[in-house]
């Protein structure tokens, strides 16, 4: 087996935050009580926390000292020309539109644009903007290449859209049903992959025929420009500024979750070039989060957000992230536990129905995987298989699973050590030798919508 080392960490610590194990008994109960769904569980309860990458990010001394300059007037407050000028830099589009998070900027966007009976292609739609479109009337349709759905395949640019797809669906429905179209970079639901430029520019060259906007859904996007410059001919030596004005350059906007890629805990924006768009946003964004210079966010947020977006850049800081990331993957491949390849920008995908044949799809056995890595544990990671995006037939009321049962382990940005993944991958082999032992479970009580956050479970 090869040796293999977690990367050096460009910082070093100057503040820390307690954690505390918790014993086998205690998480016993605390999964009784939170009907066996880890949403419901405290955080303090949790030793390492791989829930989400999102808002969960440590911010670095220049951003924490940007607080303090926070400019906390109504209008016009200096942090916000500082987030402008830097995003205008990045995604050279004119407008910059802050938000409190990435689905109110998805949100006030579809409002403008999406209306009864449209379509929105995406290569996969992340379940916030899906949920956007469909609360229009619309319908959200993914549309990404044949690879995406092949956890054995190393295709380096699995994120991609399928252009002849993309064509004949353009001249199926007629693009006056087509408001726009949507790139998520990187790709969330599908492993976090990345996108390539070539992709990019033949999407934006499909979009321009028809007269069709293309947005960016944004949120990783440098961890996307970084898998360009290692993965796409021609861009080893562009910077990844570069690369990302490159991306932009191909696209009419984007909408951004500053919580991933910014590095910050909260907020986010919309970035667009038409003028008379804007102003409508603008419009929308007074009525629901706030004035067009904070959009529902205080001043010392936009600073944080603005150096985030310069820290982001960094490109020490990105190989470290990707290959923190990849080091996890690798701990867990090497000792045969099956994960979906190759590893994505953000997160180690476990390939759940491959990790506990025994267990049938109907008794979700991503979910029961969350359950016994907490039990075992104290890692909290997402399901995002069955219980999540599971729907039901109409007749019949079974319940039809997507292709993938997949156990997310998010990595939050600059928060755990190399010692910490290896804590992680040690526990997930240990449960992956006695995975025999571990039950399915059954549905107690369900929501009718995004029911993985509030579902209540029992064990078989
Ligand atoms: C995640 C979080 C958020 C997201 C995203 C893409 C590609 C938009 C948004 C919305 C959500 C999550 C999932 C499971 C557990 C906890 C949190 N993704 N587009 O972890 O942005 O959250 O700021 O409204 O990934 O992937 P926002």
């Amino acid at each position: 087996m090869k040796h293999i080392k977690p990367p050096a960490e460009p910082f070093r610590i100057k503040m820390v935050e307690k954690i505390r194990p918790t014993t086998r008994r205690e998480r016993d109960i605390v999964l009784r009580e939170a009907g066996y769904n880890v949403f419901n569980i405290p955080a303090e309860k949790v030793y390492i926390d791989l829930l989400t990458d999102s808002g969960t990010s440590a911010m670095s001394d220049n951003q924490w000292s940007g607080l303090l300059i926070g400019d906390e007037s109504y209008a016009g407050a200096k942090n916000f020309f500082h987030l402008e000028s830097v995003v205008k830099n990045i995604f050279c589009f004119n407008h910059v539109i802050p938000t409190h998070q990435g689905r109110a900027a998805e949100r006030i966007l579809f409002e403008a644009l999406v209306k009864k009976g449209d379509f929105v292609p995406n290569n996969i739609h992340f379940d916030t903007t899906r949920a956007n479109v469909e609360i229009r009337g619309a319908q959200p349709v993914d549309l990404v290449i044949e690879e995406a759905y092949n956890p054995d395949s190393d295709y380096p640019f699995k994120g991609n859209m399928d252009i002849e797809r993309l064509k004949k669906f353009i001249d199926k429905k007629g693009p006056e049903r087509i408001p726009l179209v949507m790139i998520t970079i990187t790709n969330n639901s599908g492993g976090g992959q990345p996108v390539s430029v070539r992709n990019i520019k033949e999407v934006s060259q499909v979009c321009k025929q028809h007269g069709i906007p293309l947005f960016f859904d944004a949120c990783r996007f440098a961890e996307n420009a970084y898998f360009i410059k290692k993965r796409e001919k021609g861009y080893e030596h562009k910077t990844i500024l570069e690369i990302t004005q490159e991306i932009f350059s191909y696209g009419q906007g984007a909408t951004m979750s500053a919580k991933k890629d910014a590095l910050v805990n909260i907020g986010g924006f919309i970035a667009l070039d038409d003028d008379l768009l804007a102003e409508k946003l603008k419009n929308l964004l007074i009525l629901s989060e706030g004035f067009p210079t904070y959009g529902g966010l205080a001043g010392r947020d936009l600073e944080a957000i603005a150096r985030g977006l310069e820290e982001v850049l960094e490109e020490d800081y990105l190989e470290y992230r990707v290959n923190q990331v990849a080091y996890l993957g690798q701990l867990l491949d090497n000792a045969g536990v099956p994960i979906f390849k190759p590893v994505g920008g953000h997160a180690v995908y476990l390939l759940a129905d491959r990790f506990l044949p025994h267990i049938p799809r109907h008794q979700y056995p991503g979910w029961a995987l969350t359950v016994a890595l907490y039990r075992e544990a104290g890692i909290r990671a997402v399901e995002i298989g069955g219980v999540m995006f599971a729907h039901k037939d109409k007749k019949t009321g079974k319940e039809i699973f997507p292709q993938l049962e997949l156990v997310r382990l998010a990595i939050p940005r600059r928060v755990y050590t190399g010692a910490h993944l290896e804590y992680v991958a040690e526990a997930i082999i240990d449960l992956y030798k006695n995975r025999d032992k571990i039950r399915g479970l059954r549905i107690v009580r369900e929501s009718p919508h995004l029911r993985h956050f509030t579902v209540r479970m029992e064990e078989i």
